[in-house]
């Protein structure tokens, strides 16, 4: 059978026919910006069953601009101050971002050093607020866990969804980690600082449907979001239900910013790959969002 290689990936899949590659991003952890499959010819067709619609290569819309500053602050709570050639590179290149509908999908942002920095924050941020399963105003259990830190935490009953000020065992909840407070003022300058940092676990099996960020008060305030662990299918629409939705994998270090006229964008995960980052030892996906909440 013949056989198509994608030397990016190293390996080979059946020959299918003549597909675009949507391999665009996310391959590699590659400060500075994504890579793409350079098998122009003979395009890797490993997405194929997947079958999401991928953002397509026209959709990168290249490094943007960050305040050098807050670059530097955020390697050094991550403890990266010591490798400065990847804060140089980044600072040099500036990150690139892929443009989802309006949603600003930031790839390989943080490199695995990093990663592993900030997953050792969270497990002492877990400590102090363990994960909890909600469920909907209907009584039905979310399949993701979730905790959160910093001012405001978000929670769901029968009482419904909203804020609250403390954790549901009574605890208040812990300070959102400076190295998540640097992210988001090289995300998103100018914005009011998070109040909330909400943290969502996928365990196998768990997803999450497409709905709106608006339980906020201010929605001109964006909504900046950090994926680590196992690749999840992101999946963003417009500000009404229904109609057209793409998607593109998120993997661990990668991040997304709502905002603008993106920021009431529906958006959801639809499955994760259990078991696809060696991140956690375990499997599961950790999705980060930070919020401003009054
Ligand atoms: O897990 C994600 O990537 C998305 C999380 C999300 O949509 C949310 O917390 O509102």
């Amino acid at each position: 059978m013949p056989v198509s290689t994608c030397r990016a990936w190293g390996k080979t899949e059946p020959d299918a026919g003549p597909l675009p590659c949507r391999r665009t991003v996310h391959d590699k952890e590659v400060p500075g910006g994504p890579r793409r499959c350079r098998a122009a010819r003979n395009p890797c067709r490993r997405n194929l069953a997947d079958k999401p619609i991928f953002a397509g290569t026209g959709d990168v819309i290249g490094p943007f601009a960050v305040d050098h500053a807050a670059l530097v602050a955020l390697a050094a709570t991550l403890g990266l101050a010591a490798r400065p050639g990847r804060a140089l590179r980044l600072m040099t290149e500036g990150p690139a971002a892929l443009d989802l509908k309006g949603v600003r999908i930031v790839p390989g942002l943080l490199d695995p050093t990093a990663q592993a920095a900030l997953l050792k924050e969270l497990r002492a941020l877990v400590a102090a607020a363990p994960l909890v399963t909600h469920s909907t105003p209907r009584g039905k259990p979310l399949s993701v866990r979730m905790t959160a830190a910093g001012r405001f935490g978000w929670v769901s009953d029968r009482k419904g969804y909203r804020y609250a000020d403390r954790h549901p065992s009574g605890r208040e909840w812990p300070p959102i980690p400076q190295p998540l407070l640097d992210l988001w003022a090289l995300l998103v300058p100018g914005a009011r600082a998070p109040e909330c940092c909400l943290v969502n676990f996928y365990g196998e099996g768990a997803r999450m449907g497409l709905h709106q960020d608006r339980d906020e008060a201010d929605l001109t305030q964006p909504v900046v979001s950090l994926s680590l662990g196992d690749d999840g299918l992101f999946r963003v629409g417009g500000t009404v239900r229904g109609g057209p939705t793409r998607s593109c994998w998120l993997r661990s270090g990668d991040a997304a910013v709502l905002e603008g006229p993106a920021r009431l964008a529906f958006h959801g995960v639809d499955r994760i790959r259990f078991g696809s980052s060696t991140l956690l030892r375990d499997g599961g996906r950790i999705n980060l969002t930070l919020r401003v909440v009054t």
